[in-house]
């Protein structure tokens, strides 16, 4: 089959599926259908396209006999597809003039797209941003998720406190993209016992008889490859139940049990966890886990055994990417295949698992680090229970070699942590299987090594390294910032989509006051996008000249959204109190999602809106600060705040974020970073260069530092006025009028609770960092020539480098052109 994308494009044609779809799919016709209806007419006429080429790129014996990667991970934050898939196909101009012949405009009907939010945070959309690198460039890859139901809650505010409610995804008529492939299901066990036989040649073996067993049904997306023919699938996996289903109940009759059981599994995949750095450690969750796996792990099974390859050759051919600890279960569920299913020695089989696997770390958080009760595991999955004492038995001689006598060592390395109850450390089970362990930045995998598995470092000399992270410049400044990108391509050329290192080119007009002030227009026009938006959604009118500082992340107290708060309070303060004390319009924003069992990132979020609306309608301080906390927090939503960010606010302590990434789209959209030395802002700066970022606050050997000699935060309220008038605002009720205390809870924490994230240590800092930035701005020049600078030499964080290195350094793969 030959591919036709981007080749050449027949509008007829096109509109001729379009119609079809609009009568035989969606039973209406022009005249009758509403924008809605268009666009799902004009998505599945595209995807009749995106269809084919998955089938030929999967079809293609180039394909099938190279080495390919499985990006293995619980979430996959994608976003809208449609924009991005027509620019990947070279389609964007080509469907809006074929579209306004039909009297539609395509950025309306795009803007009808509701985002597949499959994910919660950093890490999800980290993977996606992968998928999209990992096609451009061409590398045979499938990633692997899972189909939820509902993707993460909606957000809305009820005077001021965040509400969740069910995010459905999909349409009635389903998602237009993905397509359904019933031939690829799988069948998953859970629960049961191991039994022991003898085989034909009277050798005793071991085998899994699960006692409930489901279905996984495989629905692909379509990852189409910038500018070229390959189209790689994202396969996610739905969890149905085949009736009757409960087999150990049925067995014995009883048939009501079994039904209840059908409705327990059957709910496996309706919802995201909607937890980030967090673990909850819950049977559901670990169903669900275990449920990626296996359909996973057998799917790779199925393609390498179907292109004619030898199950010993599997390393050979295929790596397996673990996107944290959570599909760490495919690591025993491939060995328990090779063991008793391929009846290989367990030296052969794990010569094949542990030169297959490779396992992403995202986060030093100790909350965050996966653990399961031994005993649930045991229940649920009982060979692979035994399959995980079996590696620890060989990795605890192998520490008692390394380390002769050495308590301690043991104790700390084991995959099994003692305790009041036995704990399966999933972690610890990664660096122990697989051949590279990486973090996500320069700084992060060094703490990898120096503080979370020195030992382990010493065990494998070489098995640690770093893939510092990066975005997609497709989505993140093609797509989302069609102004920046057209004059950026005015100036260099259109080779920067592909290779965002060609942005340096840029820094020979850094000086230049026509380019300046074309990008500051360019800059201003997003600003003013962004205003419509808030003016349209939540009746606040924002002034585009002001300094528009953006802080857009998952809520949690380690980012110090709360350190933002304070810093208001304290210009809020001023305005009000110090006659003397003048500042830059500013309006600062904000986007999150909390946890919904977070009760204190909760409290922050309604503290932060109940300043806010106070301020935005305090008449003394007039325009000069507005605080803006925007509803549901998303990828489209971030497509347009980020073009718009004017400063961009990168405040964890130092040492939490293991990377960040909001941090280099926003760079690389001219905006100026606040930030500390943490993550990738430690890189960001080494490319911008210290004059062009405002670094503040301690760095980690310092936290470090201060949490030993013992931190007191109540020092820092004693010795610092500016400090205890802002948090002494949240005490009375100045933002909840009648009702004092209200915004006790995150005072409360700061003081009482001890400020465990060092919030009050960086303040003062902080509040100068901000100070030089209101400097700054007044010199609209030189912060044009800064903001130039942000975009010309963040090239660095583009996706398909960090996938490049992937690549080269850890998954020995070759790019392979159709
Ligand atoms: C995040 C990290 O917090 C963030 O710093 C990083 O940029 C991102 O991963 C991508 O690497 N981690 C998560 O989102 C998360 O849930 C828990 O981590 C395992």
């Amino acid at each position: 089959m030959k591919s036709t994308v981007n080749k050449s494009f027949d509008k007829t044609a096109f509109q001729a599926a379009v119609n079809r779809y609009l009568t035989t799919k969606l039973v209406t016709v022009p005249a009758q259908a509403d924008a809605h209806t268009w666009r799902l007419a004009m998505e599945y006429a595209l995807a009749e396209t995106t269809t084919m080429n998955l089938l030929a790129t999967e079809q293609d014996p180039k394909i099938q006999n190279a080495r390919s990667v499985n990006y293995l991970s619980l979430e996959f934050l994608i976003g809208r597809l449609t924009g991005n898939n027509l620019i990947s196909m070279g389609l964007y101009e080509d469907v809006t003039v074929a579209m306004a012949e039909f009297g539609q405009n395509l950025t309306d009907l795009l803007e009808e797209e509701r985002d597949p939010a499959l994910g919660n945070g950093g890490l999800g959309r980290l993977a996606a941003c992968f998928m999209d690198s990992l096609a451009a460039e061409e590398y045979p890859a499938v990633g692997y998720g899972l189909h939820y139901e509902y993707g993460l809650f909606k957000q809305s505010f009820d005077d001021g406190r965040q509400q969740e409610a069910p995010d459905v995804w999909r349409d009635e008529t389903g998602y237009p993209w993905e397509v359904i492939r019933p031939e690829l299901a799988q069948k998953v066990g859970f629960y049961g016992h191991v039994e022991e036989y003898t085989d034909n040649d009277r050798i005793s073996q071991r085998r899994w008889v699960p006692g409930l067993q489901v279905e996984g049904m495989a629905w692909d997306l379509p990852i189409v490859g910038y500018n070229n023919n390959s189209v790689y699938p994202l396969r996610l996996w739905e969890c149905r139940a085949p009736a009757p289903f409960n087999l150990d109940r049925f067995d014995e009759g009883n048939y009501v049990a079994a039904q209840a059981s059908n409705i327990q599994a059957g709910n496996l995949t309706k919802v995201l966890y909607p937890n980030d750095n967090h673990d909850k450690g819950k049977e559901l969750r670990l169903m669900q886990q275990y449920f990626h796996c296996a359909c996973s792990v057998a799917d790779i099974l199925r393609r390498h055994k179907a292109a004619g390859h030898a199950i010993t050759d599997l390393a050979k051919l295929e790596s397996i990417q673990l996107n944290d600890t959570h599909p760490t279960i495919a690591i025993p569920e491939l060995l328990r295949i090779l063991l008793d299913e391929h009846k290989l020695s367990w030296d052969d089989a794990w010569a094949i698992s542990s030169k297959t696997f490779a396992y992403t770390n995202h986060t030093l958080l100790p909350e965050a680090l996966e653990t399961w009760g031994e005993n649930l595991m045991m229940t649920l999955l009982p060979r692979h229970m035994e399959i995980i004492f079996d590696i620890n038995l060989r990795l605890m001689g192998a520490v008692a070699d390394k380390w002769p006598n050495d308590l301690d060592k043991l104790r700390k390395l084991s995959i099994i942590q003692e305790g009041s109850e036995r704990r399966v450390r999933m972690a610890n089970l990664c660096v122990a299987s697989t051949y590279a362990v990486n973090g996500v930045a320069a700084m992060h995998s060094e703490l990898v090594k120096r503080d979370l598995f020195p030992e382990f470092n010493e065990l494998f000399p070489g098995r640690l390294h770093n893939v510092t992270n990066g975005v997609t410049p497709r989505r993140w400044v093609k797509f989302c910032n069609p102004l920046l990108s057209d004059l950026i391509s005015s100036k260099i050329g259109n080779g920067w989509i592909k290779d965002l290192d060609q942005l340096t080119k840029l820094e020979k007009f850094a000086d230049n006051s026509q380019f300046q002030a074309d990008f500051m227009q360019v800059k201003k026009a997003n600003k003013q996008r962004l205003a419509d938006w808030v003016a349209e959604h939540m009746d606040i009118t924002l002034n585009p000249d002001a300094i528009f500082d953006v802080q857009i992340k998952r809520l949690h107290e380690y980012k110090r959204q709360h350190l933002n708060l304070l810093h208001i309070l304290s210009l809020y303060h001023r305005l009000i109190n110090d006659a003397d004390f003048s500042m830059q319009p500013r309006v600062f924003i904000f986007a999150s999602k909390a946890a919904p069992g977070y009760e204190l990132a909760k409290e922050i979020i309604f503290a932060i809106n109940k300043v806010a609306e106070k301020i935005n309608n305090d008449l003394r301080i007039g325009d000069t600060l507005k605080v803006v906390f925007m509803p549901d927090y998303r990828v489209s939503l971030a497509e347009i705040i980020i073009p718009a960010a004017d400063v961009s606010e990168q405040i964890s302590t130092a040492g939490k974020e293991a990377s960040g990434t909001g941090n280099m789209k926003m760079a690389l959209n001219g905006a100026l970073t606040i930030g500390t030395m943490d993550g990738a802002n430690v890189e960001i700066r080494e490319e911008v260069g210290d004059d062009n970022i405002f670094i503040f606050g301690l760095n980690v050997d310092e936290v470090q530092a201060l949490q030993a000699q013992g931190y007191n935060a109540n020092d820092y309220y004693n010795s610092d006025r500016l400090l205890r008038a802002s948090l002494d605002l949240l005490q009375g009720d100045e933002f909840t009028p009648g009702q004092p205390g209200l915004l006790n809870a995150t005072r409360h924490s700061l003081l009482e609770g001890g400020d465990p994230y060092l919030a009050l240590a960086d303040f003062a800092d902080y509040v100068q960092a901000q100070a030089r930035i209101d400097k700054q701005y007044c010199d609209q020049q030189g912060w044009a020539k800064m903001a130039i600078l942000n975009t010309a030499r963040n090239g660095k964080f583009s996706s398909d480098r960090s996938i490049r290195d992937y690549a080269n350094n850890i998954w020995q793969l070759n790019a392979v052109s159709r």
